[in-house]
């Protein structure tokens, strides 16, 4: 039989067990016409919002890695710039060494809107500095609004050449919504195509679509980055973690001594701040997180009693994270940093200062120069 791969998230088809990437009931399977086939779990994403959750392995990626590197293509590396170290894992740079890339800072809808562009693009730029890494161009989108399309279209064309184009990057940057821009806006495509959703790990295989000069675009499963909290959360808890809207920065006057909890996930105390005075701390985390100041010396204490009320989300037991470790960040020159909670949001501060971060052991926190 004919090998066939669902057109929503690109996993081979299999009609044996519900719980593997590309289920399809027989009967289903029967009825389809093969070039509309969507496996259940994209079927129940798409009608129901319903995510089944599939175990994930890299598996999935390694397999991309190992066609991509064999061909040359061009690269369209997407980040999230909420969260470039998270979105930058690794495996991201083994895949594009020898390749040339063009590097997507999606979501910028997320940024407040007083923002200039060219001072993320040149943020952008330093960060790639940080990472050693280089590339061809860079641009900023949102594949929600569409913003910038065409330039970014202007720009593949312009790099390509006559080879293929790969859209890669970690999981839930955004690459399957950034393909279904594509297809609506320069193929003619009414409906989205490839299936989003806000779980990591939706899209399973490679999906490709022909361009105008007759060569290939393909999206492609993420990367996996253990170390972001949307891997320990169930969803009600996710989606008030997961920004969807212009993020309202709040400002905080915190003294020596005191602490800002986000939610129940992770925690700031202010140990000094620039010369002993009151240091601003600037959050930058979806609206629906609740974020509460306290006295460091009660923090241990509300945390024990207020988790799952007052601190939320997590809201139940069930979704207890792993174990808390701190973190201490002790800046001595007077410029902004941000420390980043991977796949959570940010806090902004102008040194000199000395903070220390709460937060489970799992997940990546860590200062980079700020965004903004
Ligand atoms: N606000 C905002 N959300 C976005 C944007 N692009 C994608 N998203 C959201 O981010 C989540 C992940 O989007 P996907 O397109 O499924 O991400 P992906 O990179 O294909 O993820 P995998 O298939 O798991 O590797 C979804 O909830 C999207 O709606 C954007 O430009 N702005
Ligand atoms: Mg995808």
């Amino acid at each position: 039989m004919e090998e066939l791969f669902c057109l929503g998230c690109g996993a081979r088809i299999q009609s044996i067990d519900k719980n593997v990437p590309g289920f399809v009931s027989e009967k289903v399977l029967a009825e389809t016409d093969p070039k509309r086939l969507l496996c259940q779990r994209c079927f129940r994403i798409r009608n129901y919002s319903d995510v089944i959750t599939l175990s994930l392995s890299n598996d999935d990626y390694l397999t991309v890695i190992d066609k991509i590197s064999r061909e040359n293509a061009l690269i369209v590396k997407i980040v999230d710039i909420f969260d470039f170290s998270g979105s930058f894992v690794p495996a991201i740079k083994r895949l594009t060494g020898n390749h040339d890339v063009i590097l997507v800072g999606n979501k910028m809808d997320l940024l407040p809107k007083n923002v200039k562009q060219e001072k993320i693009l040149a943020w952008l730029k330093q960060m790639l500095n940080i990472e050693g890494f280089t590339v061809l161009d860079s641009i900023l989108i949102s594949a929600k609004f569409g913003n910038n399309f065409d330039d970014l279209m202007e720009m593949i064309y312009k790099y390509k050449g006559n080879r293929n184009v790969y859209l890669v990057g970690s999981t839930n940057v955004g690459k399957s919504r950034i393909i279904n821009q594509i297809l609506r806006r320069y193929m003619g495509s009414d409906a989205d195509v490839v299936t989003v959703s806000s779980s990591p790990g939706t899209t399973i295989g490679l999906i490709g679509f022909p361009l105008s000069d007759g060569s290939m675009i393909f999206d492609t499963p993420g990367v996996i980055n253990k170390h972001q909290y949307t891997h320990y959360l169930t969803r009600p808890s996710y989606k008030m973690t997961v920004p969807k809207k212009e993020i309202k920065p709040l400002v905080f006057q915190l003294s020596e001594g005191q602490t800002l909890f986000f939610g129940g996930l992770a925690r700031i105390d202010v140990i000094s701040g620039e010369t002993g005075d009151k240091i601003n701390v600037i959050t930058y985390f979806a609206n629906t997180l609740n974020v509460h100041r306290t006295k460091t010396e009660r923090a241990d204490e509300l945390y024990q009693t207020k988790i799952y009320t007052l601190l939320t989300p997590p809201f139940s037991e069930e979704e207890k994270l792993p174990k808390w470790v701190f973190h201490d960040f002790k800046i001595r020159d007077n410029l902004k940093y941000d420390i980043v909670f991977s796949g959570l949001g940010f806090v902004t501060l102008r040194g000199p200062f000395n903070v220390r971060v709460h937060a489970p052991f799992v997940v990546g926190v860590y200062a980079r120069p700020a965004i903004i």
